[in-house]
């Protein structure tokens, strides 16, 4: 793009302008840019991005509109380490997040940012997270250094004039500031200051670091935020489930980072389901907020999916298939010779030579993954073909179910319900998880991940559960909770549940659960379906047996559990609602 043709400011707000130009006083950028969300400014910057180098136009017959992109193999994931709360007492952080003295981050990275934009473009990226009009939708200005994420955020949010016409000449938007630096760990902070509506982002080019709409607006300020004005900010999908009667139940679920989101957003239910849909409204984010008639309603605040590739096929998610057919971003997977692509857990056989994700030759013999474990596709939502038209409602949906669910290998039932509010607070609490690889470290322990909330929360903790169990008081007719796990595994460490579509068997007995019409029995740990409330038909060779091998609460493994969940408790003691003590106090009464 030459200088002539380069956007300029199509906003008049005088915050905004001060704003961008203390920054660009300070990142030094040769040339700046205002985003306006157009079809054709799109076209341009993905033509300027494959001119680059930071993209690759992948082959137009097979995947047209698709582009490949590779990150630094230093930089492809989430790094919980370089993240931060930067409250001004170190208390309102809590014991779960690190923290620094806003007044010290910020002369840090003023001194990092500070002419780092020499030679390079700065592009002022205005988004909205949440449909246009809507009261729970927020303003965001993203100032970054990076095509790749003006491209992303085109895709993951609604960007462009349309959020400096909501914003008006107000100045209730969130800055954000990303500079990619030198791409080095060194350099690399994510830093929130919720107090100031602010992120800044150094070092880092990739996902949920560096589009600033999503992990660090949508739930670190989003929570804090929620908070404050009575509303909820969750890591959860939200999907409609569609009964053959054209019933139509929704239901919001929070799994931990690469636990299974996108896939039951987007499920197909089995044959044996016949008239049952399943919609998607959001894959990633909820906000919730209590509306006039008493219940909790919920908005997707992203516009696209920055989804988990590997394991992605027309047997385990048709949907997202389609979905990435298209006009779509792929990040870190390989690339072969016809410039298709090519992951682990794609249909078909594996290609006889590529490119990994590094760039290096890749045949079947080698030793390593082709595609990295957490590289990722960028999708617009409308490319969904189970979009669900409430997706652009700015009332949000009404939320019968609230699910929680983390990744284990034992212990945990594939499902049952808590007994009322409070103790489904206590589930969401007291959830574990086996790490992934969506964060840099650890994967494969199990680590306690409230409401899979762990890595996002931008305030302490305790309070977060304290305002959790305050929510029921402004909501007449809560959701029910429900505890699940697709992930347990018997003593050869085969999966017991099939998952994926099947998972629809679950997704009915909580949607009938809602609506008073399955049975349940109850255990010590809530309320549980039997082999005559759950449906199992047309699942040819899975047992009643089986069914009860999935679902058997074991004395020892709970003993375990209940012991593992008390290391959270004692790092949040000063701030523990007391009621999440007493949950505990009376499940280990009863088992
Ligand atoms: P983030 O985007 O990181 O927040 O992840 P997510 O929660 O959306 O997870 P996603 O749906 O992308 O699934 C991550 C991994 O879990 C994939 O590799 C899937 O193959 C696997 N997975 C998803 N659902 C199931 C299931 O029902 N059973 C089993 N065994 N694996 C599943
Ligand atoms: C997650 O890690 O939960 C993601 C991917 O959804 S990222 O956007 O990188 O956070
Ligand atoms: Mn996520």
């Amino acid at each position: 793009m030459t200088k002539e043709t380069l956007g300029r400011p199509n906003t008049s707000n005088k915050t905004v302008l001060k704003w961008v130009d203390e920054i660009v006083k300070l990142c030094k950028p040769d040339q700046v840019y205002w985003c306006d969300g157009s079809k054709a400014e799109r076209k341009a910057l993905l033509a300027e991005a494959v001119e680059k180098g930071v993209l690759i136009k992948l082959n137009p017959k097979k995947l047209p509109g698709c582009y490949y992109h590779r990150s630094n193999p230093n930089d492809v994931a989430r790094v919980e380490q370089a993240t931060f709360i930067c409250t001004e007492n170190q208390d309102e952080a809590g014991p779960t997040n690190n923290w620094m003295a806003p007044k010290d981050m910020y002369a840090k990275l003023r001194g990092l940012a500070a002419g780092s934009m020499r030679g390079r473009t700065l592009y002022v990226v205005p988004y909205l997270m949440g449909p246009p009009g809507s009261p729970l939708t927020k303003v965001g200005i993203e100032l970054t250094d990076s095509i790749y994420v003006v491209l992303s955020m085109g895709v993951m949010t609604r960007m462009g004039t349309l959020a400096f016409e909501q914003l008006g000449e107000g100045d209730g938007f969130n800055r954000g500031l990303h500079c990619m630096l030198d791409v080095h760990p060194d350099r690399r902070y994510i830093a929130h200051f919720p107090q100031d509506n602010t992120v800044i982002s150094v070092g880092s080019n990739y996902g949920g670091n560096v589009l600033l709409g999503k992990k660090c607006l949508a739930l670190r300020i989003g929570s804090y935020l929620g908070r404050q004005e009575g509303w909820l900010a969750e890591h959860m999908l939200i999907l409609g489930v569609e009964a053959p009667n054209g019933e139509k139940t929704y239901l919001a679920a929070a799994f931990p980072s690469a636990c299974g989101k996108t896939n039951l957003a987007m499920m197909i239910p089995p044959p044996a389901f016949k008239g049952w849909k399943i919609w998607t409204i959001g894959d990633d984010i909820a906000w919730m907020k209590p509306g006039p008639d008493g219940r909790l309603y919920a908005i997707n605040p992203e516009a696209g999916y920055f989804g988990v590739v590997p394991g992605t096929n027309s047997k385990s998610n048709p949907n997202a298939m389609q979905l990435i057919s298209h006009d779509t971003i792929y990040t870190n997977v390989a690339l072969t010779p016809d410039l298709d692509v090519w992951w682990e857990g794609k249909d078909g056989p594996a290609p006889k030579e590529c490119l990994d994700w590094r760039g290096n030759k890749w045949t079947p013999e080698s030793k390593e993954k082709a595609a990295h474990p957490n590289s990722r596709f960028t999708a617009p939502m409308a490319n969904n073909p189970m979009l669900a038209p409430e997706a652009n409602d700015p009332h949000g949906v009404p939320i019968s179910a609230i699910i929680f669910g983390g990744r284990r290998s034992d212990t945990i039932p594939l499902v049952f319900q808590s007994f009322n509010w409070v103790h489904g607070v206590y589930l969401g609490a007291t959830m574990g998880s086996e790490m992934t690889a969506a964060a840099v470290g650890g994967a494969g322990q199990v680590r306690r991940d409230p409401m899979a909330m762990l890595p996002f929360c931008g305030y302490n903790m305790g309070d977060y559960f304290r305002h959790w169990i305050n929510m029921r008081k402004h909501i007449k007719y809560p959701p029910r909770i429900f505890h699940v796990n697709w992930f347990r595994k018997n003593a050869q460490g085969h999966f017991l549940w099939p998952g994926f579509g099947e998972n629809m068997r679950v997704i009915k007995w909580i949607v009938d659960r809602c609506h008073g019409r399955a049975d349940a029995d109850e255990t010590p740990i809530g309320w549980v379906p039997n082999p005559k409330s759950f449906d199992l038909n047309g699942l040819p060779g899975f047992t009643v047996e089986q069914f009860e091998q999935l679902q058997a609460i074991n004395e020892e493994e709970w003993r375990r559990e209940v012991l593992m969940q008390d290391e959270l408790f004692m790092k949040l003691h000063s701030r523990l609602p007391k009621e999440l003590i007493f949950q505990r106090e009376l499940l280990l009464a009863r088992t």
